[in-house]
């Protein structure tokens, strides 16, 4: 048995029944999973490890995150090294030389024009931070007026108020009351009557941009500080955006002054071939919101990319005043900035970054193989991330998809499912075979399912 496998190495209580256990767990059907729980006690490259032994292939590199993969030596080892040199340091007028590093190594990477960057602990909290630099910004060059907020219908941006605000899954709103006004949303762009079984940028779709004129009109743009979208919208079950609609976005924000965000949580660290996904659209924001990657999950981390001109806005005033009334305890904590650091040199040193890019035509072919199958009605994907939509079940929406997670559970493949939409995106370490070995199981089930 591999040992990352033994449980009582790490003091679970397997066996014992967890339906009384006082954990509410995140975004989770807890009564159904306490019922029969799936537990990981350890990982390693692309594979988890339960309780019971098995070995599981992390289909989604755990929630879109691990994207070097699991317990990385050289990772490991500069959060070890780095816990035991200074575990914490304030940020709030004091600092520590590795965020500097750090921030100035990210630059590196970004798309040209994003010059600064701001951490949080998270892609909520890095969203909700960009939605209040947007605010400031505008507000210090003397346009407080634009206060409204913009989002996408089906957009995922976190759990933070703004991020719930701006976000568009119903689901996750429908119960938090009013949010945080002044925010609208422009129309999502998923399309199956005309893009079914899109490779990549699916081709109809970049009028839909220009739904963000119609909320101009409404509102008049200059109430407007930003807009803010997922290249990729992933969460709620990969909607890749049509050629020509990210430029279109691009094109009416500029004319109108208003700010374009780009929610890059789980696009960028190389999951579309490139560092950032605007690198691979070859569309640039004035901000990019980034997380998960970033320390390969191994410690919490988020960040906002911006361009100098925002850092700028800031920079006016008295330079004995603080410039931005807003941080987080834990912004640019040391072990997150370590752990970045080492993540860096890992993508750098293994060509990830670029690894999706490589692997792309493969992925592809192996996705749409699925095409036939039953229930499957699109398949779609784009970099290393592929999307199984499935009709629902005269059970009701998500019940196949659900099923379709437990089952491949049970087939040593760990598989994310939003509603009854598959989404694939595993570590970009992957091995054709690992490939196969994915999809055969997601086969397997996708045979067999009600
Ligand atoms: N923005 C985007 C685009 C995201 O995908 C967040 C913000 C929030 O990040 P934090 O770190 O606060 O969770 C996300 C997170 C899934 C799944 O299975 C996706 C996310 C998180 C958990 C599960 O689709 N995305
Ligand atoms: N609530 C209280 C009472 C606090 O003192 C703080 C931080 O000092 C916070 C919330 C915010 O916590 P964090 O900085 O970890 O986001």
């Amino acid at each position: 048995m591999n040992e990352r496998a033994r449980p009582e190495a790490l003091g679970a209580s397997i066996g014992a029944s967890l339906e009384n256990s006082a954990l509410f767990m995140p975004f989770s059907m807890n009564r159904h999973f306490k019922k029969a729980p799936r537990l990981i006690t350890g990982a390693e490259g692309v594979y988890y490890y339960t309780a019971d032994g098995r070995k599981i292939i992390d289909g989604t590199s755990g929630l879109w995150c691990v994207n070097a993969g699991h317990c990385r030596p050289k990772i490991v080892a500069a959060v070890q090294k780095q816990v035991a040199q200074l575990d914490f340091s304030p940020h709030f007028q004091l600092g520590s030389p590795l965020a500097f590093e750090f921030a100035d190594r990210l630059i590196k990477l970004a798309p040209k024009g994003l010059t600064r960057v701001f951490f949080a602990n998270s892609g909520s909290e890095s969203v909700d931070t960009a939605l209040k630099l947007a605010l400031g910004y505008h507000r210090m060059r003397g346009e407080g007026h634009r206060t409204r907020l913009i989002g996408r219908e089906r957009g995922y941006h976190g759990v933070n108020f703004g991020g719930t605000a701006v976000g568009g899954i119903v689901g996750n709103r429908k119960i938090f009351g009013a949010l945080v006004a002044g925010v609208d949303h422009i129309r999502h762009t998923h399309d199956l009557e005309r893009n079914a079984f899109s490779r990549g940028q699916p081709k109809h779709g970049a009028e839909l941009a220009d739904d963000l004129e119609r909320l101009c009109n409404l509102h008049d743009p200059s109430t407007i500080a930003a807009v803010i979208v997922e290249p990729v919208a992933c969460s709620t079950g990969v909607l890749v955006p049509p050629v020509g609609y990210l430029e279109r976005l691009r094109e009416i924000c500029t004319r109108h002054g208003i700010l374009l965000i780009f929610d890059e949580v789980i696009t960028a660290f190389g999951r579309l071939g490139k560092p950032f996904g605007s690198q691979h659209f070859g569309v640039t924001p004035d901000l990019i919101t980034c997380a998960k990657g970033i320390t390969n999950a191994t410690v919490p981390m988020g960040a906002v990319l911006m361009k100098e001109e925002i850092y700028q806005a800031f920079m006016g005033g008295p330079e004995k005043a603080i410039e931005m009334p807003h941080g987080y305890t834990y912004s640019a904590h040391p072990l997150a900035c370590a752990a970045g650091l080492a993540t860096l040199e890992v993508y750098e040193e293994e060509g990830l970054l670029t690894r999706a890019a490589e692997l792309w035509p493969y992925w592809e072919e192996q996705a749409h193989a699925l095409k036939g199958l039953p229930n499957v009605i699109d398949i779609r994907n784009v970099g290393l991330i592929a999307a199984i939509e499935l009709a629902p079940s005269a059970e009701g929406p998500g019940r196949r998809g659900l099923e379709a997670h437990v089952r491949s559970f049970e087939k040593d493949a760990y598989i994310r499912v939003s509603g009854d939409i598959i989404a694939l995106a595993p570590p970009l370490i992957i091995q054709k075979p690992e490939i196969d070995r994915l999809f055969a199981a997601v086969r397997d089930v996708l045979k067999t399912l009600p």
